[in-house]
């Protein structure tokens, strides 16, 4: 018999697995004309606010410091990143420019805001959204865009809460819980948030394995 916990079990070996190779940037996209071709592999995108906490995941996932550059300056990343594993590998990573940068240029937004908006609803490669939210903060009104474009989109998305480790457990399970209940009006969405940490590592196992399940869902 198999359990659900030999399935978990399963899926976190395999997930262990598809990053404990190297990984590697590929490329660039400051505009949707300057994408990568489509290769077959399965794209998952990282999105979220600047300075939530999107490279620092790529590379606690990867297990690689220097892979996604990091920043204490938001609004860095203006750019579509991919990476990819090795060679034989069936998935690319997408870092994404990060929104809701109050600093910026209204044109420099506008120019981002659509190129996040049409790379979610344009690229069929792509088959998973994680929409990163701070664990300090929880969903914001800025955050409601994105959703919005990712209900009218084919891509399955979750909501990953990061940076568990700057508050209490017992606050971290009402944002948790809090955050949950704000999906109900997004059907399209994960109904379960997982809650991560670069710093420490919490949730990485589960959510490698998130990523292995899809693959095999998408026969990969
Ligand atoms: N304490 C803590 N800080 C984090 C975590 N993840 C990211 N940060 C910090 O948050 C800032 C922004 O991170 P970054 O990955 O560049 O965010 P991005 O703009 O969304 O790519 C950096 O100073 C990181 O060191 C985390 O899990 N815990
Ligand atoms: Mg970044």
């Amino acid at each position: 018999m198999t359990t659900s916990a030999d399935a978990d079990e399963r899926l976190i070996e395999k997930g262990r697995r598809l990053f404990a190779q190297a990984w590697r940037f590929t490329h660039a996209s400051p505009s949707i004309a300057s994408l990568p071709p489509m290769s077959g592999q399965i794209e998952i995108a990282f999105a979220g606010r600047s300075n939530v906490g999107k490279s620092s995941l790529i590379n606690a996932l990867t297990g690689q410091n220097a892979l996604a550059r990091t920043s204490h300056t938001p609004g860095r990343t203006q750019e579509l990143i991919f990476f990819e594993g090795p060679a034989n590998a069936p998935l690319r990573l997408v870092d994404m420019p990060g929104y809701g940068y109050a600093a910026a240029a209204k044109t420099k937004v506008a120019s981002w805001t659509e190129l996040i908006h049409q790379f979610l609803l344009g690229r069929s490669s792509l088959a998973r959204v994680y929409v990163l939210i701070d664990a300090r903060h929880g969903l914001k009104e800025v955050d409601q865009d994105i959703l919005k474009t990712l209900d009218k989109s084919a891509v399955s998305y979750q909501l990953v809460l990061t940076k568990a480790d700057q508050i209490k457990s017992a606050e971290l399970a009402s944002r948790i819980t809090e955050t949950e209940a704000a999906l109900a009006r997004h059907p399209a969405a994960f109904p379960q948030v997982l809650a991560t940490s670069s710093r420490s590592g919490t949730g990485m196992p589960e959510l490698r394995a998130a990523m292995a399940r899809l693959l095999e869902e998408r026969g990969a």
